[in-house]
């Protein structure tokens, strides 16, 4: 657990915070942790973090860590280095449990005292609202001091009361009469005195172990005025990447939404050159057969005088290939010669005659030779289409990645936009964390 104190120059923070680190004479007079003013010598103002193994009530032991820090005047409030001091010996403690407020006995809270607890009480109001602890120094409790006090008419109730009072007046009303105070004196002489102060020491660690501990880097630190304008700038300048990235993601969106109806578009081409191509392959296995088919018929229908006898001499020629030929004939007549080539069939009827001449020839050939040229018309469409098929696939994965980069393009606005709001609202917030408070300063420090 680590505390930090606070308070002007001369209140006893020093030695305070050597006492609650170890009250042994050896540490307190011969080699404390923090200076303390001295008659020879002046004191230091710098702001300190030592840490020390410390027995609460019921013997447990646990580490304490003490951030002395100097008293503030009003300028010295004003200048950032103090803060960067805080700030880092803050980051130096995991957690906080109590902002120890130091005024020595019966000391007046001066202006220096009213600057410090301003600037404390702004910088980092959270501690104030419940882990905050009053401890009033130089408290001597031998008979002497007690007498003394009475002689001077010194109402001991009314200096805390006052202190309280006056304490809550300089820090935004945050410390109430439900504030802890202790008192004690740091530097007890009698065998009395000196029992009396450690066992308010011992109830000064307990009481710091019950506050709820303050995690340090979820602390919330108020932003210096330079910071603050620095946000304000850096506000306007993420609201303007926000619209720029706004309009992007309007034209990425619409880009993917035509691109979604391109997509469908030929997807449906897609599937109908598919069964556009079964169907011509249907096609050509209809035609593409040796199945035989008509290629010609001829034939002769004539009426003729009764009885006579007569020749009837046929040559039928066929732009296709012939497989085949079937003859008939009336009875009457008959085919005396069919002679055959490729692509004719030539030849003699003969017959006697009773009423006239019926006789016909069907020649034959293979589908795939009568549909010929058909079938290679369709084999070149089906070539045409599987073609045309392929590029519309290619098209089709060309838009499936188009898509799939808008989509990405657009997670990735997404996030740039999701970022940068989360940044707008630490750079409208007036408070940062300790963690980030840590890096803003270490990027100030750089420039300062
Ligand atoms: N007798 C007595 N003197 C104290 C006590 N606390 C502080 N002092 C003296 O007050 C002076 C200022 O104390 P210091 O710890 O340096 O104050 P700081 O400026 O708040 O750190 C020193 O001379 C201390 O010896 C105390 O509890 N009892
Ligand atoms: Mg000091």
């Amino acid at each position: 657990m680590s505390v930090l104190l606070i308070g002007s120059t001369g209140m006893g923070k020093s030695t305070f915070g050597n006492y609650l680190l170890d009250p042994d004479d050896k540490h307190m007079v011969d080699n404390p942790t923090f200076a303390t003013a001295t008659g020879d010598k002046p004191m230091t103002q710098e702001f300190k973090v030592a840490r020390k193994k410390v027995q609460i009530e019921g013997g447990r032991n646990v580490w304490l860590g003490v951030i002395d820090t100097p008293g503030l005047n009003e300028s010295a409030t004003k200048d950032l280095s103090h803060m960067i001091d805080i700030i880092k010996n803050l980051n130096e403690c995991q957690e906080i449990r109590a902002f120890i407020l130091v005024v020595k006995f019966n000391a007046k809270i001066d202006a220096q005292y009213r600057a410090t607890m301003e600037y404390y009480s702004k910088l980092l109001p959270g501690p104030f609202k419940n882990n905050v602890l009053i401890v009033m120094t130089d408290y001597a409790t031998d008979e002497r001091s007690v007498k003394q006090r009475e002689r001077q008419r010194i109402d001991v109730e009314k200096v805390k009361h006052n202190t309280i009072l006056e304490l809550g007046q300089c820090s935004n009303n945050q410390i109430t009469y439900l504030s802890q105070l202790f008192m004690i004196d740091c530097q007890p002489l009698s065998s009395y005195e000196i029992e009396t102060s450690l066992a308010v020491r011992t109830a000064i660690l307990s009481y710091i172990f019950l506050f709820p501990p303050i995690k340090v880097s979820n602390l919330m630190v108020r932003k210096a005025d330079y910071i603050k304008k620095k946000d304000d700038e850096k506000y306007w300048e993420l609201m303007g990447e926000i619209e720029g990235y706004n309009k992007r993601l309007i034209t990425v969106r619409t880009n993917s939404k035509d691109l979604l109806t391109d997509t469908h578009i030929k997807e449906i081409k897609i599937i109908e050159k598919e069964s556009e191509i079964k169907n011509l392959e249907t096609k050509l296995r209809n035609k593409n057969t040796t199945e035989d088919v008509e290629a010609e018929h001829w034939s002769v229908n004539e009426e003729m005088r009764m009885m006579q006898s007569m020749t009837q001499y046929f040559s039928i020629k066929s732009p296709h290939e012939i497989t085949k030929y079937r003859t008939w004939t009336n009875g009457g007549c008959e085919f005396k010669t069919v002679v055959q080539t490729s692509h004719t069939v030539s030849g003699r009827v003969e017959g006697k005659f009773m009423r006239g001449l019926y006789a016909s020839i069907t020649l034959y050939t293979e589908k795939k030779i009568k549909y010929a040229d058909e079938i290679e018309e369709i084999k070149r469409r089906i070539a045409r289409e599987k073609a045309s098929l392929t590029q519309c696939k290619v098209e089709l994965e060309d838009y499936k990645k188009l898509y799939k980069e808008l989509l990405n393009e657009m997670e990735l606005l997404q996030q740039y936009i999701n970022e940068r709001r989360t940044n707008v609202s630490k750079a409208i917030s007036d408070f940062m964390t300790v963690k980030e408070a840590v890096l803003r300063l270490k990027e100030l420090e750089r420039n300062y």
